[in-house]
């Protein structure tokens, strides 16, 4: 006889509502909401570590980073979330992402050969730079050398930081059209000297014409084809 049964204890058959009701199953991703709406970094941070180690870049990003960065949004906006909220996640994802860029980087090139220097950054003003840093990190793992500037860059270093490392390509992210736009005198000057590329939900054909760049397409894994070593050469 079942011991559970025997001692008089009533077990509900796995699948039954019963059981379901008794048995929480938390998925890495639950995880991750509850600790966030929690403030509970602890819970959060391991939630997020399950749901990118050990995981192809390009899935860890396109799959779990992208669309959890379109939800806080989301819930920040419906106010299920709030800004405190939206801080504490994008802190704890930028943290996770930099200890990740280590375990994604490229081998060293061979004895002679140079690869290829990519600069990132985020003009003036403009704070929005996870998805330029999951970029770097994409780029970093597809054998560039990258040099992220990250958040609100002034644009003389900028320009200044392409000329020391003789950048092979420039890429510059912003939410709004207009962190772009102000810039076009010192932008379209830079991208006689380095092919200069633009990207976030404030980039368009438009702004790239007016700021004498070239636009990459919004998903991260058909924009690094687009910046593949081989092709750099070739910019
Ligand atoms: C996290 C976040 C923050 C964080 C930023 C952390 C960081 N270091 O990046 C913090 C808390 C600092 C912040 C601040 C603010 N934020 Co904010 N934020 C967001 C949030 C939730 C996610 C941003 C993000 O990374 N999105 C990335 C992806 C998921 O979405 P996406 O921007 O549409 O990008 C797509 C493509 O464009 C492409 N892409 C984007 N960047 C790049 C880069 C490369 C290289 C490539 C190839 C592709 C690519 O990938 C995405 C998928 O296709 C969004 C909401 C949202 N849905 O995006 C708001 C959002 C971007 N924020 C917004 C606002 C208004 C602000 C504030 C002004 C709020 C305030 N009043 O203080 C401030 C100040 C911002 C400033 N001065 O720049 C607005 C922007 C509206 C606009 N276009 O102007 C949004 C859209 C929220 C909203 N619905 O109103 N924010």
């Amino acid at each position: 006889m079942n011991p559970a049964v025997e001692s008089g204890i009533v077990v509900p058959r796995r699948g039954s509502p019963g059981y379901r009701a008794q048995v929480k199953v938390v998925s890495p991703l639950d995880e991750l909401w509850e600790g966030i709406e929690a403030f509970d970094e602890d819970t959060a941070d391991r939630a997020l570590v399950g749901l990118l180690w050990d995981v192809p870049l390009d899935e860890a990003l396109t799959r779990v980073v992208v669309p959890f960065l379109a939800q806080l949004g989301t819930r920040w906006e419906d106010g299920s979330l709030s800004v405190a909220h939206e801080h504490f996640a994008s802190n704890l994802l930028r943290r996770r992402l930099s200890a990740l860029a280590h375990r994604h980087e490229a081998l060293p090139a061979p004895d002679g050969q140079r690869r290829p220097r990519v600069l990132l950054a985020c003009p003036p003003g403009e704070r929005h730079d996870l998805m330029l840093l999951c970029f770097s990190l994409m780029l970093s793992e597809a054998g560039w050398r990258t040099l992220f500037l990250g958040a609100d860059t002034p644009v003389t270093a900028l320009v200044s930081a392409a000329r020391a490392v003789d950048a092979d390509a420039v890429v510059l992210a912003a939410t709004r059209a207009t962190a772009l736009t102000a810039h076009s005198t010192s932008v379209a000057r830079l991208s006689d000297d380095h092919p200069v590329f633009i990207a976030g939900r404030g980039a368009d054909e438009e702004v790239a014409r007016v700021v004498g760049a070239r636009l990459l397409p919004s998903d991260l894994v058909t924009a690094l084809d687009l910046l593949s070593p081989r092709t750099a050469a070739r910019l």
